[in-house]
Order: structure tokens, then C-alpha cells, then sequence
């Protein structure tokens, strides 16, 4: 099998691959020779240099790597050419087996509008709005007021926040949707845009489905994502802290007549916007995500052994009720960023690597000390999950982790993250989307970790220069008589010994 990825989710791919006997064979960029992922495969490929429109985007190399080294099977990860549809089929037309879900699946969801048109039809609950572009801004505006005020507009080939405009008012709908049609049409070649009603403060809820080739298809449960900044998860958790039994059904079955909607097979994502004790569909990801980890420390299922399974044709390993929920799991990111310096990327080169580990504790990782770490892809060096018998259990579990977890030679998220884990709002479980925006006092670079260790290393400094000029002085003192001695004895004067 041919891992068209980097970093840990291609580790993490290969383990699961390795496990069941399959031969791995791993890509990588100019950028990556020494990556872990190269090392753990049982091949490793060179794909070009490090820009990723040159390497792992590059279809041709791709799958003429997947030829020559025999690949039975193409396994994409997340982001690159995960969702894209024509490699889906490129891989498929080259003889190879896709794992993860039929283009036409992958064509559906990643068409917005086209996805809100089957959930509606599916009697998936969609937030009210538009089920086809709109086609001028006279149109938004009538479609705005009906949806009700506050509106935003999406493009319908976007996803993941790209290009969302909210508006507030009908006299602001024409400029606004204007600007994000030019917006969406430089960001995704297509101008096409819809509207919605704009839910304040909503939380992010999604839910982890899994079909086979065979038509069943089961949910594992919902992971919260509520904690983020610009779009970019920092930490999630199963199960949803504040879910009750009844909801949680709900919303799994909900997820489940989404994916049978579109024929669906492999892991997907279903996200819903959780507000005011109602959830609505928002968007469907069609691949296994980042977050996975936590869904798996909950039910104990092997998420990338699921994707070989289904992929070679057999049934899924659990039914419905037979799929188990144990305790909590949390995932902190831990990233290249500078999160008290406006998350800017840090780089350098991993000086110091070192581990937590115990019971519930889990890493999934992609660098070795002396990785390179740069800007040429995305800034997730690895992922910290902590299980418990109870969310208080894990977070108890996280903290400690993260207190063990050392990553020297370039900054990360996790002083952050250890805040977050031991602020009240968290603690209590009252998340939401705006999470990090209404606790600004996270980020107030009191003493950073880098800072308080620059502060101790200048404090030191200062102390050794202060007891070297003391030393001289002293020295300097004591041998001013041995001085006016060795004087005297020079000019036969007065001979006293000091
Ligand atoms: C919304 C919304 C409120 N109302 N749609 C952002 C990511 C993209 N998948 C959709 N997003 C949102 N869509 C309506 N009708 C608020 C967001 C949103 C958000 C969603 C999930 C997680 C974090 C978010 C942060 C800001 C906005």
C-alpha cells in the first residue's frame, strides 16, 4: 500500500498497515528525507522537492511511484489529495484500490450547496438558507431576509470556514456578497455562492460515521471541536461533555442517514452546529481526520484498521449497538506556533524530543530530534491524547502529559494548552466556538515558557559577571600590600612583610 502523506498521519497509517500484514510504502519531499514516516515504511520514494504543488499533490508522481513499487492500494490520509474526487478516481482507473470513500461520495459533500439539497432530502436537519447558488446579489438579499438576520454567506465550494462573510443587516447583503463571490472565485475557481442564517456562538459537534461496501453503516460516537482559532482545532474531546443519552442517538443517527444519503463508504465526519438544544448539518468531511485518536480511546476500535477492512471488501467489525462508549479522551495539538506571539509558525530544528508516556496516555507523532521543522507544510509536529474513566480523570491525565511532554528547539502550542486545562470555563465544560476569543487572558504573555527560560539563563548570566567582578576586587584588595612590599623591597625602603 502506497501512503500518499507525511508527517504522523503517514506514521500512523503505516502502523496500521503493519499490523495487518500489509507492505507500506511511503513518499516523501526533499524536505522530509529524514522524517520518521520514511522510516517506518517498509519503502521509501523520493516524490521532488519540497513544495507540496511539486511532491504530495503531484497526482502523476504519485501514482507512478504506486506502479513501479507494486501498490495494491493508495491510502491518502487527511488534507493533499484526500479529498479531491479525481484522484479518488485517478487511483481507481490505475487498477489500485482508494482507501476511503467512491469519488462520487467525495463530489457530493465537497459541493456544498449539493450537500445541503440531499440532507434536506435525507431529513437531516440543515440550517435554514439557500439550497443552490445564488444568482446575483438582488437574489442574496431576498434569500438573506428569508433565512432571517444574522446571515452568512459560503462559498459552495469552499469548507472549513474559506471565505465566510457574515451580515448583519439587508442594506449591506450586495457589497458582501460581491466581495465573497470574487473571494471564491481566486480562493476555489468557482463564484459560486449561498446563504445561511448565521447561528451566534454555536458549538462545533461532529460525528465519526463508518460504512462498508455492503450498505451498513454504523456512527461511533461525536467528538466536540468547540475550541478553536481561525478554523484551526486546538484540543478535542469525546464524548461531547454537555450531550445527554437522548441527544447523543440523535445526532448519531442523524450523521448515519448522511452518509447513506450519499452512498457512502469508509470513515467520514459529519459536523453539526450545536445551538439552542438543536443541531443542524454544516458539512461533511470525507476522510479520516486529525482528531480520530479520541474516538478511538473511547470505543477501542482501530479506525485505519476499519479503512483496510472495508477497503478489501469486508463487513464492518461491530454493529450499531455493539459499538462501545468508555470513559473520555481528549487530543491537544501540539504545533510549530508561537501561541503568545499571535500564533505566529516557529521554526528550527528539534533539539530535545521527550515523550510522556503511562496508562491512557498516547502519542502520535511525526518528528525525531533533528527534524528540520519549516514552513512548508502544515505545523502539526504530533498530537497528545489523554483517556479517562471520566472527563475530570482526563484532563487530570492531560495535564500531567503535557507537563512531561519536552519538545526543545522550536516553540509549540502546548503552554498554551495547559492553560486552557486548567481555566474554569473549560473545566465546567462551557465551550463554545468563540471559546478563545472570550479568554483573551490565555494569551497574555505574563512569562511564556521560552521567555521565563530566556529570564532564568540572563538572571544567571548576571550573577556569575556580579561574583567574577566581586572575585577581582577582592583579589585586586589582597594584593595591594604585597604590592607596596615588593616596592619597598625594590627601592630599600622600610622592609615589613604583609
Ligand atoms: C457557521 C457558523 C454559524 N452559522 N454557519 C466555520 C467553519 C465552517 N465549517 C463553518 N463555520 C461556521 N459556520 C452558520 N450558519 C459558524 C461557523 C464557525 C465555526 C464553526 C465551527 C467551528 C468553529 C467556528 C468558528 C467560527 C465560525
Amino acid at each position: 500500500m502506497l501512503v500518499a502523506n507525511r508527517g504522523e498521519i503517514a506514521a500512523r497509517v503505516i502502523r496500521g498497515a503493519r499490523e495487518l500484514g500489509i507492505r507500506t510504502i511511503a513518499v516523501f519531499s526533499e524536505a522530509d528525507r529524514t522524517s520518521p514516516h520514511v522510516l517506518h515504511a517498509d519503502e521509501a520514494y523520493a516524490i521532488g522537492p519540497a513544495p507540496a504543488s511539486e511532491s504530495y499533490l503531484a497526482v502523476d508522481k504519485l501514482l507512478d511511484v504506486a506502479r513501479r513499487a507494486g501498490a495494491v492500494a493508495v491510502h491518502p490520509g487527511y488534507g493533499f489529495l484526500s479529498e479531491r474526487g479525481d484522484f479518488a478516481e485517478a487511483v481507481e482507473q490505475a487498477g489500485m484500490t482508494f482507501v476511503g470513500p467512491p469519488a462520487a461520495a467525495i463530489r457530493a459533500m465537497g459541493d456544498k450547496t449539493e450537500a445541503r439539497r440531499r440532507m434536506r432530502a435525507a431529513g437531516v436537519p440543515v440550517v435554514p438558507g439557500t439550497d443552490s447558488p445564488l444568482a446575483s446579489s438582488q437574489e442574496a438579499e431576498e434569500a438573506a431576509c428569508e433565512a432571517g438576520f444574522p446571515v452568512v454567506l459560503k462559498a459552495s465550494a469552499g469548507g472549513g470556514g474559506k471565505g465566510m462573510r457574515v451580515v448583519r443587516t439587508a442594506n449591506e447583503v450586495g457589497d458582501a456578497f460581491a466581495a465573497a463571490a470574487r473571494e471564491a472565485q481566486a480562493a476555489f475557481g468557482d463564484a459560486s455562492i449561498y446563504v445561511e442564517r448565521f447561528l451566534e456562538r454555536p458549538r462545533h459537534i461532529e460525528v465519526q460515521v463508518f460504512a462498508d461496501r455492503r450498505g451498513n453503516v454504523v456512527h461511533l460516537f461525536e467528538r466536540e471541536c468547540s475550541i478553536q482559532r481561525r478554523h484551526q482545532k486546538l484540543l478535542e474531546e469525546a464524548p461531547s461533555p454537555l450531550l445527554g443519552p437522548g441527544e447523543r442517538e440523535r445526532i448519531g443517527e442523524a450523521a448515519v442517514r448522511a452518509a447513506r444519503a450519499v452512498e457512502y463508504v469508509g470513515a467520514g465526519t459529519v459536523e453539526f452546529l450545536y445551538h439552542g438544544g438543536e443541531f443542524f448539518f454544516l458539512e461533511m468531511n470525507t476522510r479520516l481526520q486529525v482528531e480520530h485518536p479520541v474516538t478511538e480511546m473511547i470505543t477501542g476500535a482501530d479506525l485505519v484498521e476499519w479503512q483496510f477492512r472495508v477497503a478489501s471488501g469486508e463487513p464492518l467489525p461491530l454493529r450499531q449497538e455493539e459499538v462501545p462508549l468508555h470513559g473520555h479522551a481528549i487530543e491537544c495539538r501540539i504545533t510549530s506556533e508561537s501561541p503568545f506571539e499571535g500564533f505566529l509558525p516557529a521554526t528550527g530544528v528539534v533539539r530535545e524530543l521527550t515523550l510522556p508516556g503511562g496508562p491512557g496516555v498516547r502519542w502520535d507523532g511525526g518528528i525525531a530530534v533533528g527534524a528540520e521543522i519549516g514552513l512548508h507544510y502544515d505545523p502539526l509536529l504530533g498530537k497528545l491524547v489523554a483517556h479517562g474513566r471520566d472527563r475530570a480523570a482526563a484532563v487530570r491525565r492531560m495535564i500531567g502529559a503535557l507537563a512531561e511532554l519536552r519538545i526543545g528547539g522550536v516553540s509549540t502550542s502546548a503552554p498554551l494548552l495547559a492553560r486552557v486545562l486548567d481555566e474554569p470555563d473549560f473545566l465546567a465544560g462551557r465551550l463554545s466556538t468563540s471559546y478563545l476569543d472570550d479568554h483573551a487572558e490565555l494569551f497574555e504573555d505574563d512569562l511564556s515558557e521560552s521567555r521565563r527560560d530566556a529570564l532564568l539563563v540572563a538572571a544567571a548570566l548576571l550573577e556569575h559577571r556580579r561574583r567574577r567582578e566581586r572575585r577581582v576586587r577582592r583579589i585586586t584588595r589582597e594584593a595591594r600590600p604585597f604590592a607596596a612590599w615588593r616596592r619597598s623591597l625594590l627601592f630599600g625602603t622600610a622592609p615589613a612583610t604583609p
